[in-house]
């Protein structure tokens, strides 16, 4: 039952994703209204996913939805771009403009001259795509440079093991805790996240919570003393952004003290060899120099992780800052895959989407089966950056960000001409935002659909549209297991969903379009589950039986992970690839190895004397989302002010105390935050990100986007050479000084 009428309150029930909490989310809740009006939101007890619990953000959706900043109306630009001009348009009048206008830079430019922009994976993407394929335009992409978020680790599970794996929290079971088959991890390796406030995609930061309850060790590697680091057995605070060098200094204690698993890595693995040659090159005291991590600690952690069986690992987007990024998440494969952890009950177990049903396409041949017939050949040929990167032509399915900047300046091989920002704020989030900005700046029209005014829509939109949260939205949410639905409980004002949205210009700008109504894209996308729009929307949630392909375990051993139906891993070889042979064809080294940050004590030894503290963005609140909810006052009150994390003893070397405001500066610019002492590593400046004042909208039309956001410090074009990973925002050089009264 979705819906239940008491008098005046309906009670709907729905899945949290994206706009309100932000996240990628999941929980399933119940959403109270009355008289048109949020009034309560709850978590729902006997879901599978949140099992009831909700985090402060998904608590404060009553104050996100009725917002008094919310934008209801589409808006047209009146004055010059970032004059804060507009007047209202009805949606017609908005999208007839925005429908002329795109059609005008075709027929000059062609479709590929429009770029189709989302920041991380929010239910935008999915539409978005949509959009920008029947528009005609392969340039669909993420603002975020060298897709350092996620994709570098998604990748390399696909071209190591043909498929992504995540830790086994009987996720997978409606039975949950309570399946039989199910085993408790003994020990859950935490890589660099912060879970419990986070909750990254395919996982709820409580499932770890829950495995701590139950008995499992934890090992967390963390530069920072978080609560995660404080329940665990051994903690590695490592200096950031030389994850690499770790995982090859646990890989050689893992392989020379034969703690792997020799019958798993025989059968289902090709490489090893190699990789044991390879991790010879990282004896634990080299390691120890590049990590600052005693020996003892990280032979212990090696022992702990591989001895225990089964072992879990989850990882977090440390990883892809990483320099060469989607290596480091190669040589972190590596660890689960000899260790013999995969498909297994409490170890890592492949993501598949139930039933097979995608929304949310993760390949090319996920976007050709839904919108193929939208884009010829020779125009999917000019996605941006791929004739520079090779696996993002032969394996991804978007543009590259740091191509296209490249592109939006030089005009070669041909200009880009507009925009269609949906669910970004880039002008703040980006690294060297400010060029960004004048990248889009250049643009001849630039549509923006967001929320809320934010620094992105001041400076860039033409036309502004109003988008919805994901309490006014209907839909299916079909990414990994279980397949859930989404049940709009309230309209807000004019605002529509980017569903809505962007199904509304595909039938505009594509005559041939195949769908009629949204409700006919939802059903193509359940076709293959036999499920019906009706029966998952009245279900909520709906798991895929036991032995099909979405279920674990053993998935290799029975020929469910491959298309030709054979045992084995769906990569060239059939085994898990610890040296891939697909890294060899596209020019790179297939085997794990070690890159030293671009500015650090060792790289430049002589710029960090002037700047001797490492710099570390990032690290989030449970309050925000990004740049997201600092005009939520009850969001704001949790975390007032922009904050910077130093270790009490390298705060007071500065003269700074506990509350102070102190600027961070380096080579690339210099900003202002308030101390908080915290037990991170005394080297380290750990600072929150993407922050701005939304309250500042009368007298700053920048919102103060570059006084306090960590990303002025960060310069553009740091990415990996593979095009994935490598935006470094974890591991550069700064130093701090008290902010005087005088703000000298
Ligand atoms: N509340 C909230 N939740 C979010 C988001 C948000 O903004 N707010 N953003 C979402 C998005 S898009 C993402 S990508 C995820 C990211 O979420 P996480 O993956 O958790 O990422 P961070 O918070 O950046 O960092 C996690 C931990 O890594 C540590 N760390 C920093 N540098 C390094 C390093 O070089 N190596 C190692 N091993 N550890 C390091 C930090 O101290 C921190 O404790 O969160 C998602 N969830
Ligand atoms: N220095 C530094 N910078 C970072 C990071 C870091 O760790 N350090 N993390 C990076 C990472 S991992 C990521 S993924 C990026 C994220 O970058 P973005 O995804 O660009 O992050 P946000 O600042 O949340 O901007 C999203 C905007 O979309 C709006 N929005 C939210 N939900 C919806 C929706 O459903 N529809 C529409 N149309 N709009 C919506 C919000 O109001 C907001 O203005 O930031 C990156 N920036
Ligand atoms: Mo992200």
């Amino acid at each position: 039952m979705t819906s239940l009428d008491q008098g005046d309150l309906k009670i709907v029930r729905s899945t949290t994703w994206s706009a309100g909490p932000g996240c990628h989310g999941g929980c399933g809740v119940e959403l109270h209204v009355r008289g048109g009006r949020l009034v309560k939101i709850e978590g729902i007890p006997d879901h599978p996913y949140n099992l009831g619990t909700l985090c402060p953000r998904a608590l404060a959706l009553r104050e996100y939805v009725h917002a008094p900043d919310r934008l209801q109306h589409p808006l047209i630009r009146t004055g010059l771009r970032g004059s804060n001009s507009w007047r209202q348009a009805s949606w017609n009048e908005a999208l007839d403009l925005i429908e002329q206008r795109l059609k005008s830079i075709r027929d000059r430019h062609g479709a590929e001259s429009t770029l189709f922009v989302q920041g991380t994976g929010r239910d935008v993407g999915g539409w978005l795509v949509m959009l920008a394929y029947n528009f005609g335009s392969p340039n669909w992409l993420q603002s975020l440079p060298g897709n350092s978020c996620y994709h570098p680790r998604l990748l390399a599970m696909k071209i190591a093991m043909g498929d992504y794996v995540v830790p086994d929290s009987s996720q997978f079971s409606g039975l949950r805790y309570d399946d039989p088959e199910w085993q408790i991890s003994e020990c859950y390796l935490v890589w660099g996240q912060n879970s419990v406030a986070t909750c990254n995609d395919g996982l709820h930061g409580h499932w770890i919570v829950h495995a701590l309850k139950r008995g499992s060790k934890l090992v967390v590697v963390d530069p920072n003393y978080n609560w995660l680091a404080s329940r665990a057995t051994i903690w590695l605070p490592i200096r950031p952004g030389t994850d690499g060098a770790l995982a090859l200094g646990m890989l050689n204690v893992i392989i020379n003290e034969g703690l792997y698993d020799k019958e798993f890595v025989d059968r289902w693995t090709v490489g090893f060899d190699e990789l044991r040659q390879r991790v010879q090159d990282y004896p634990l005291s080299r390691v120890s120099e590049i990590t600052w991590l005693p020996v003892e600690k990280i032979a212990a952690a090696a022992r702990l992780y591989a001895r225990s069986k089964p072992s879990a690992l989850q990882w977090g987007v440390p990883v892809d800052f990483a320099p060469e990024g989607l290596t480091v998440a190669l040589a972190i494969n590596s660890l689960w895959s000899i260790t013999g952890n995969i498909e297994k009950p409490g170890g890592m177990v492949v993501a598949r989407p139930a039933f097979g049903v995608t929304s949310y396409p993760m390949s090319q041949a996920a976007i050709a089966a839904m919108y193929g017939d939208a884009m010829p050949k020779e125009q999917l040929a000019k996605r941006i950056g791929i004739d520079r990167y090779p696996i993002a032509r032969d394996l991804h399915w978007r543009a590259q960000p740091d191509a296209v900047i490249d592109q939006v300046f030089s005009g070669e091989p041909y200009p880009v001409k507009a925009s269609f920002i949906a669910g970004t704020n880039f002008v703040v989030g980006a690294q060297d935002p400010r060029r960004w900005r004048k990248a889009f700046e250049t643009l001849e029209f630039n549509v923006v659909v967001d929320l809320f005014m934010t620094p992105t829509a001041m400076a860039l939109a033409d036309v502004l549209l109003p988008s919805s949260s994901f309490a006014e939205r209907d839909g299916v949410r079909a990414w990994w297991s279980p397949l859930t639905a989404q049940n709009r409980a309230l309209r807000v004002g004019e605002c529509r969903s980017d569903a809505e949205i962007c199904f509304d210009l595909a039938r505009r700008l594509n005559p041939k379009f195949r769908y009629r109504t949204l409700e006919d894209v939802y059903r193509f996308f359940l076709e293959p589950s036999g499920i019906s729009l009706e029966q998952i929307r009245d279900k909520g949630w709906i798991y895929p039986p036991k032995g099909s392909p979405a279920a674990p375990y053993a998935r290799h051993e029975r020929g469910l992970l491959r298309a030709d139906g054979k045992p084995g891993f769906d990569t060239p070889s059939g085994k898990i690839e610890l040296n891939p042979s697909r890294m060899k064809e596209w020019g790179y080294d297939p085997l794990p190895s070690y890159t030293e940050p671009t500015y650090s004590p060792q790289s430049t030894p002589d710029l960090a004397k002037e700047y001797p503290l490492i710099l570390n963005t990032g690290s989030r609140s449970i309050a925000f989302f990004h740049s997201e909810l600092r005009n939520i006052p009850s969001m704001r009150a949790i975390n007032p002010d922009p904050q910077v994390q130093i270790h009490p003893d390298t705060a007071k070397r500065y003269g700074v105390r506990n509350g102070e405001w102190v600027w961070i500066e380096n080579q690339f610019g210099r900003i202002k935050m308030q101390a908080r002492y915290s037990m991170v590593h005394p080297a380290l400046v750990l600072t929150q990100h993407s922050w701005f004042y939304p309250e500042r909208v009368r007298d700053d039309k920048d919102f103060g986007a570059y006084e306090a956001n960590g990303n002025v410090l960060i310069p553009g074009g740091l990415h990996s050479k593979t095009g994935f990973g490598g935006a470094q925002v974890k591991s550069l050089l700064c130093r701090i000084r008290k902010v005087e009264d005088d703000g000298r």
